[in-house]
Parts: structure tokens; sequence; C-alpha cells
């Protein structure tokens, strides 16, 4: 356990702390303006005209229901700019989406997009303890991708110092932890887990660095990788959601109770559906978070699938914010697989992983259908120290890990152990997957 403690402080109280029904009542008048914007969108326009939408028409929430639903393959559709609402003129940055398959879906921003940004970055980093008095060093990349800019800009917001270490070159950024002293670290987790390692591999005390806590976020982690990271670098690790699509980061982060990410619901109105029926689901129930951006100028999204499930939390929270709050990222509905009819998420295989001992959390799962059935191989890294020429020592910690495996999935998987330091490292978001069924296709 770290032995900081985080102040619980609030960035904008009227707005976090308003009364359900009052923020409620602010959310149908922004989506009515909002409504109105997006009619400008030729995909919207027609959108509307087929289901006789227009502005007045939508009164309470329950109307949102009515509303078209917009994906990723919609915005594809209308590559690159075919979204935008205002003139060319008004937009002053452009970002883009990771784009793992082709390319990326751009994002644009007016002026007033950006203050929003910046605004929403900062609330959910001063929720998760940040203070002027802060130093923090920004390990995500600075380019198309949104992580890098958006954390920037919040973290300015707030006041604090930035040290913008950008991705990569892990060597620089250990020399920075020790030197320049941040107390804060921003990252994708899985690259938080990259510098641990590297930390201790270097014989440094991770005790004796600066850091108190950090800001993680841009994939999927389970809560014992949080684990993991909290005790490899003696640091409280806080979870943040976004996408660029969206904003970017600064759609939901952690307060410091930790108990789920507030949604900043005054400025994204969040459903969360069966992705199979388009139904809500109960509250506290899994469904794909789907998002309205009641705000946003450039390019307002309505309805957005974001293909992430999580489940919503309604519930007051002892920090005092009045705000729902999304359980982390179970999966995404395109990252779950399905083998002999089984829905399988990454995560859960990441969560059976760290519940042995002597095994690293670096894994890649790889799925091929060399016959008639699916087969699933994870490949684990051991700890150093870990791998043995005593073939039993070696089979009693594979069928450890087909247990827990199968304990949380239901499924048989091959594991097969690597040595230390032989998987692949991100510098930004890890790839976890490989499916070679969809390879071949
Ligand atoms: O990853 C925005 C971001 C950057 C968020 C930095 C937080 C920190 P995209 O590249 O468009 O944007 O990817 C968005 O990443 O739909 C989720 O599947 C995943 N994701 C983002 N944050 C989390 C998280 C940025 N905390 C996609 N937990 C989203 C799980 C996350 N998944």
């Amino acid at each position: 356990m770290s032995p900081f403690r985080i102040e619980n402080r609030l960035w904008d109280p009227p707005a976090e702390t308003m009364p359900r029904e009052q923020l409620q009542a602010l959310q149908v008048t922004r989506l009515r303006a909002c409504i109105a914007r997006v009619a400008k969108v030729p995909f919207y326009r027609e959108a509307f005209e087929r289901l006789g939408i227009v502005w007045d028409s939508i009164n309470t929430l329950d109307d949102l229901r009515r509303l078209p639903l917009t994906t990723k393959q919609d915005l594809r559709e209308h590559y690159p700019l075919g979204f935008l609402a205002v003139p060319r003129e008004q937009v002053v940055r452009f970002h883009g989406s990771s784009g793992t398959t082709g390319k990326p879906t751009f994002v644009a921003y007016t002026a007033e997009d950006m203050k929003l940004w910046s605004n929403m970055c900062a609330r959910f980093l001063i929720a998760g303890g940040l203070q002027t008095h802060h130093v923090v060093q920004i390990a995500f990349g600075y380019g198309l991708f949104t992580g890098g800019f958006g954390l920037h800009q919040g973290v300015e917001k707030v006041g604090a110092a930035i040290v913008p270490a950008a991705a990569g070159n892990t060597a620089r950024q250990l020399l920075l932890l020790q030197d320049m002293a941040p107390d804060v670290l921003i990252c994708t987790p899985s690259y938080a887990l990259n510098l641990a390692e590297a930390v201790h591999r270097e014989g440094l005390d991770p005790h004796r660095l600066a850091l108190k806590f950090g800001h993680f976020g841009g994939e999927p982690w389970t809560e014992a990788m949080r684990e993991r990271i909290e005790q490899d670098l003696a640091i409280i690790a806080f979870n943040n959601y976004g996408l660029s699509e969206i904003i970017g980061p600064g759609v939901s982060g952690e307060c410091a109770c930790q108990q789920g990410m507030h949604l900043q619901e005054d400025h994204f109105l969040v459903e969360c559906l069966d992705p199979a029926t388009l139904e809500p689901v109960p509250e506290g129930q899994p469904g794909e978070l789907v998002i309205t951006t009641l705000t946003r100028q450039a390019m307002p999204v309505i309805r957005y699938r974001t293909r992430d499930i999580s489940t919503l939390d309604y519930s007051p929270c002892p920090c005092g914010r009045t705000t729902a709050r999304m359980s982390r990222v179970i999966g995404r509905t395109d990252d779950m697989f399905i083998v002999r009819g089984v829905n399988v998420y990454p995560s859960q295989i990441e969560e059976a992983l760290l519940r042995v001992e002597g095994t690293a959390p670096h894994y890649l799962i790889e799925i091929s259908r060399p016959g008639a059935l699916d087969e699933v191989t994870v490949k684990v890294e051991l700890l150093p120290g870990q791998f043995s020429d005593r073939m039993r020592v070696m089979q009693a910690f594979r069928d450890k890990i087909d247990r827990e495996i199968h304990s949380i999935t239901g499924i048989r998987v091959n594991v097969a152990l690597v040595e230390p330091q032989t998987l692949e490292r991100f510098l930004g978001k890890a790839v976890r997957v490989i499916d070679h069924r969809r390879l071949q296709e």
C-alpha cells in the first residue's frame, strides 16, 4: 500500500454536485441544442428526416431513444471530415483515433471544444489528487493520439508543472523520474508496468522516487493490474477513460474514493445498452456505453456506440459528486472472442494470470482454428528466476494457469510459458490478442 493520501477536491462544484433532477433538465436543454447543431451534418439531417425528428420534439431524456445511433463505420463512410458541423475555418485542432486497421478516424475541435476538453481533463485530475504544486511526467504519445495533448492541457489548466516526456525511450523516462522528481505519472497502464519493470531491473528503489500517484487510461486493465502497478511503483493508481470520437481523455475518471469513474454527465449523455437488442440494461448490469456529446461544437455525435462494455452506478458517491460512475471497462465488443460458444474478454485472462504467483503481467492470447475447433494459446512470461529445467515444475505452472483461466472463463486453453522479457513491450496501448481466424478470413 502506498503511504500517500489523496484529498477529495472538486474543480467545478456546482457542475459536479448538481442535484440529479437539475442535471437531467440541463441535459435535455443541451440535447435539444445539440440536435439543432448536428442537423447541419448530412448524415444526421437525413437520419432525422427519415425518423421525423426535429429539435423541439425532444422534451425528455426518454426521447433520446428515438434518435439514431452512430457507429465507427458511419464515421469511416464519411471519411475524413464528413461529420464536421462547423465551417472548416472554426476548427483549431485535429486528432485521430489509433486506427489499428487502415485509416484513422479524424476528429476536430473548435476553440470552445478545446476549452471544454482541458476542463474535462482538469476535473478528473483534480478529483484524483492533482494539485498545483505537483510535477507531472506525461509518457503518452503527443500527436494524433488524444492522450498526450489532452492530458497535457488538463494538467496545464490545473496549474501543475509538466515534464512532457512523451511515449517511449524508457531509459530517458527513468532518468526523468529520478532527476526531475515528478510526483505524478500519466501514461497507459501497460506502459506504467513496463516502467515499473525497468525501475526494478535497474536496481532502483521505487520508494526512493518522488512518485506518489498516477493517472492511467487509454486501454483496458484489471483490478489485479492496478494492484501490481501500485505495489511495483509504490504509488496510488487512478483510472480514467475516454475516446477520440467523444473528446479524447476526460469522459470519466476516478475520484479519491476510487469506486468507479465519474462520468462528466453535464457534457456527455451516457446510456448503457445491450449490444444485441440495443435496449437499456438494468443499472449495474454490463452493457455497451453509448454516448451523446451535449456541448461539442466541431464534431458532435449522437448516440455513439463505443463498443466498450461497462456497468453504470447512479448511487451517491461518498465524495459528494452526483454524477453516475462507470465501472472499469470489462472489454470491448470487438476484443471479445468467442471460443466454442463461450464469450471471453482479454481482461478475464489477465485477471487469471495475475492470480498465479511467479508470472509476469505480460501476455499474448493467440486464437486459431487448426481443424474444426477453436484453439486458444496464452503465452505468459515468467518472472526472472522462475524458469526451471525441471519438467514437473513447469507443468505445475501451466496447470495452475489453466485452472485459473478455466475457473474465470470456463474455457480450457493451451498455456505457453515463455522466458522473461521475450514478449513485446508496448509504448502506448498494448496488443493482447492475435486472432488468426480473422487473419485467415
Ligand atoms: O484512448 C483516449 C484516452 C487517452 C483515454 C488517454 C484515456 C487516457 P482512443 O485512442 O480513441 O482514445 O481509444 C479509445 O480506448 O473506446 C476504450 O476501448 C479504450 N480505453 C480508453 N480508456 C480506457 C480505460 C483514447 N480507462 C478506446 N479503460 C476506448 C479501458 C479504455 N479502456
